[in-house]
């Protein structure tokens, strides 16, 4: 290999691989982007990279880490470049990316990111964070308790979550009369810029009234539903992919064909035309969020933990899994009556489309890698829909099976899964509840107070004799037993404990 992926060796790679049309020189910031990490560099990076190609150069990406120098580290020498691998079994498209236009890493420089901030320029900041830094209590409302918020709250100035970043620019730029910059929430979580709004509110409150007022009055904060599956990369995809370059790629980012943006068009400063790009502006993003999180990350998450108790490293062989597609496809007709009725989702084309994408054999997608945090991802993509169901007079059989999944997978770590396999921010307390060895209700309803599920909902009682009741027959013969107790698979089915 010659050499590195840059701005000097990118007229050099094959004629094949697509690179940005269009000068980095020419490109100034215009939004910043919390959490730089793969799925960003695939998703929302992809479609920047798209506007600023048609021209719209003043839309270039500071991409800020709120924890790992690792990107930065990766990129910087690359001029911010990298390449996405797109795959499928017919093949794969190599495109350099060029929107990113600066690295910064939180915790060596805040101010650096505070200046990132309140640069005038900047009018969107878009958010990947993950669901666990949200920093959500049990009850929903923020965790006022963290050291993080305590630590952010005494210390306006180097703060180190994303509430503490956002609050201080804001609290900047209304002193020096800048107007604020729309907040873009990109993770996982239900009407994500609403519950972002939520938060923000609390922690800005929490250091004065006069900017609690201000973020909830004159800071838009547009819900988003984004969408692209975008497997870890491994060092054979680096090796890969710098064969294909001719240079080498510290970080290439490997995704599927499809992607999906679906927003919602408040954005008082001003946007890139995403529209022209193929995303969807709504003016309520909910039944898609909806439809996303429930069919698409609910099945994931049973794929995850059913492919794990049933020793299938990836997505597409755990979908292979006879029972597992039976199981799948009783998940979906499950969550589906949970959902919006006359928003015209298509349900049907969407499932069909999904089974697709939970087959492409070229993508690798570790079921390791969809199994951590499961207790901050199955309220919005499991419990809701079970919840829902059981509110409607119906069963949420399959549901709870998930949710009991995710439990038996928790303790299978250690035995019959690796330790440490998969983390999950609730681990020190599952470790300990696990090691009671209490009666199998008991330990689920313990589950459910430490993750907050179903928190003060009529129906928790129900759902957690759902959830018991498969938890015993994982304990008793496995995803097998569980299974055939719905009548999938060939095996009988036994009595509970
Ligand atoms: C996955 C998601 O890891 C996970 O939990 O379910 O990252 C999923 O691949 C994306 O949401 C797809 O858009």
């Amino acid at each position: 290999m010659n050499g590195r992926l840059s701005n000097a060796t990118i007229a050099k790679l094959p004629v094949e691989v697509l690179v940005p049309r269009y000068p980095g020189n020419s490109v100034t910031p215009g939004i910043v982007h919390l959490g730089v990490g793969a799925f960003h560099r695939a998703h929302q990076a992809a479609y920047v990279d798209a506007c600023l190609a048609d021209g719209e150069s003043d839309w270039g990406i500071v991409g800020v880490s709120l924890r790992s120098p690792d990107t930065r580290d990766a990129l910087k020498p690359q001029d911010g470049l990298y390449t996405l691998a797109i795959r499928d079994s017919a093949g794969e498209q190599l495109q350099v990316i060029g929107s990113i236009q600066s690295l910064l890493v939180a915790p060596e420089d805040p101010g650096a990111v505070l200046a990132a901030l309140t640069d005038p320029r900047i009018r969107i900041v878009t958010l990947t964070i993950t669901e666990k830094a949200y920093l959500r209590a049990a009850d929903g409302t923020l965790d006022s308790a963290h050291p993080d918020i305590a630590h952010d709250l005494a210390n306006p100035a180097s703060p180190k979550t994303a509430h503490g970043f956002l609050a201080e620019a804001l609290a900047r730029r209304q002193a020096a009369g800048t107007p604020p910059f729309t907040v873009l929430c990109c993770d996982n979580l239900p009407a994500n810029g609403a519950t972002l709004h939520r938060l923000m509110v609390e922690f800005a409150k929490l250091r004065d009234a006069g900017l609690g007022r201000h973020v909830a009055d004159e800071v838009a904060f547009p819900s988003s539903m984004v969408d692209r599956i975008v497997p870890a990369t491994t060092d054979a995809d680096r090796t890969r992919i710098g064969q294909q370059l001719g240079v080498e790629d510290a970080w290439p980012v490997m995704t599927e064909p499809f992607r999906q943006w679906v927003i919602e068009d408040r954005f008082p400063a001003g946007r890139p035309a995403w529209e022209r790009f193929g995303v969807t502006m709504v003016e309520d993003v909910g039944p898609f969020e909806d439809m996303k999180l429930r069919l698409l990350n609910g099945a994931h998450s049973g794929i995850a933990y059913l492919g794990l108790l049933s020793g299938h490293a990836t997505v597409d062989r755990a979908f292979a899994d006879a029972a597992i597609r039976q199981f799948v496809d009783r998940l979906w007709a499950e969550a589906i009556p949970t959902l919006p009725q006359d928003a015209g989702l298509d349900t049907t084309a969407y499932t069909a489309e999904l089974a697709q994408r939970f087959s492409n054999t070229a993508l690798a997608h570790r079921t390791a890698q969809i199994a951590n945090d499961g207790s901050q991802k199955l309220p919005q993509r499991i419990v809701a829909s079970a919840l829902a169901r059981l509110e409607a007079g119906l069963l949420p059989e399959h549901l709870s099976l998930v949710v009991a999944s995710w439990i038996a997978a928790c303790a299978a770590r250690g035995g019959a899964l690796p330790e440490g396999h998969f983390t999950d921010p609730l681990d020190a307390a599952l470790n300990e509840l696990f090691g009671r060895n209490l009666p199998t209700a008991e330990t689920t309803a313990a589950v459910f107070d430490l993750a907050g599920f179903a928190n003060g909902h009529p129906e928790r009682q129900r759902l957690i004799e759902f959830v018991a009741t498969h938890l015993v027959h994982f304990k008793q013969g496995g995803p097998k037993l569980a299974f055939a107790a719905l009548g999938i698979g060939n095996e009988p089915p036994r009595l509970a404990e």
